[in-house]
């Protein structure tokens, strides 16, 4: 594999930032995908391809293309896991979820409804190709792990990561998917044998419910009452307001005890780690020498985020010099 990676954040149906961004990372479009020049350089995508822009079909064959090309590693997002929950009937696989109501392993709730509604639009009048699009999804690995460089969609957790692997599950499609993807949803382990905490840590991170009467509206003016967490410090010591991670929204110190949902953290001495799903502003930077979050919320509803690429090379001191990227809604 090469050292010489590309790392993309959260694509989000943005297709024309991304052809821009790859060229402007010298990728050329020969037969049908983009490749690096002599095969050089390999983008790894840090997964959300689809919702929110208006080209979630585009970007899904843009991805799909160079990775049958092998110049591209797609991993999952936690939208293409939605996607696949979505559509998926609950009690297909051997594994009837309770706790889940509706039918299906997504429930068809407005919100839910809504964000997802993009895609589906996207795919009108091509629903063979929206069910080989999700074929797609099923084949794309939850992480992705060298020597050198972690990448996966939202949190590394090194627990999570060797449950995942004592039982060799790197995508959904590396054993039965109806079941897997019901083991997935199992989120009050009716099941003993429940994938759920290692699968939401790495799509969705850690996040822990805020306390009785706060809450705050997300990137997408969603009412939370849930924050997510800073994975990379150590919570000794620390209150809620100082591990919230919400881009854009400072909690209020509240010190009120809560319960950590993952074990450990991102130490400082860690091989560099790379993930999307953070819904960033302003112009990329570094959160530290070893973590590097490229969601910059090319798919924000104010229009003004960036998609962004990290132009890795090896090295285990990040260097802020090396983001590359353009501008929502630019793509020339
Ligand atoms: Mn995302």
């Amino acid at each position: 594999m090469n050292t010489s990676i590309d790392f993309i954040g959260d694509v989000h149906g943005h297709c024309a930032e991304l052809r821009f961004l790859l060229g402007k990372l010298g990728y050329e479009e020969v037969s049908g995908a983009f490749r690096y020049p002599g095969g050089a350089r390999t983008v790894v995508f840090l997964g959300d391809y689809i919702d929110r822009g208006n080209e979630s079909r585009e970007a899904v064959n843009l991805v799909r293309a160079m990775r049958d090309a092998g110049s591209a590693i797609p991993l999952l997002g936690n939208h293409e896991f939605n996607a696949l929950s979505f559509w998926q009937e609950n009690g297909k696989g051997g594994h009837y979820i309770k706790s889940i109501p509706g039918g299906y392993l997504r429930e068809h709730s407005f919100n839910k409804v809504a964000i997802h509604t993009k895609t589906v639009a996207a795919y009108k009048g091509r629903q063979a190709e929206f069910f080989e699009a999700l074929d797609f999804f099923k084949t794309l690995p939850f992480y992705l792990e060298t020597e050198l460089f972690r990448a996966q969609h939202a949190c590394f957790d090194a627990s999570c990561v060797a449950e995942l692997r004592a039982q060799h599950i790197r995508s959904f499609a590396d054993g039965n998917f109806e079941e897997l993807i019901a083991r997935a949803n199992d989120l009050r382990y009716e099941y003993a044998d429940s994938l759920f905490h290692p699968i939401d840590m790495l799509l969705k991170g850690p996040e822990v419910n805020l306390p009785a009467g706060m809450t705050f509206r997300d990137g997408e003016g969603v009412l939370r009452k849930r924050t997510r967490l800073a994975w990379w410090i150590n919570p000794e010591g620390k209150q809620l307001h100082e591990l919230s991670f919400q881009p854009g929204v400072q909690l209020p110190p509240c010190t009120e005890p809560f319960k950590l949902p993952h074990q450990g953290f991102y130490g400082e001495s860690e091989r560099p780690v790379f993930f999307g799903h953070y819904w960033l502003t302003g112009l990329p930077q570094l959160i530290r020498r070893n973590v590097c979050c490229l969601d910059y919320s090319v798919g924000g509803y104010r229009g003004d985020g960036h998609l962004v690429a990290y132009r890795f090379d090896g090295e285990q001191t990040l260097d802020a010099s090396k983001f590359v990227w353009v501008d929502a809604n630019r793509n020339g």
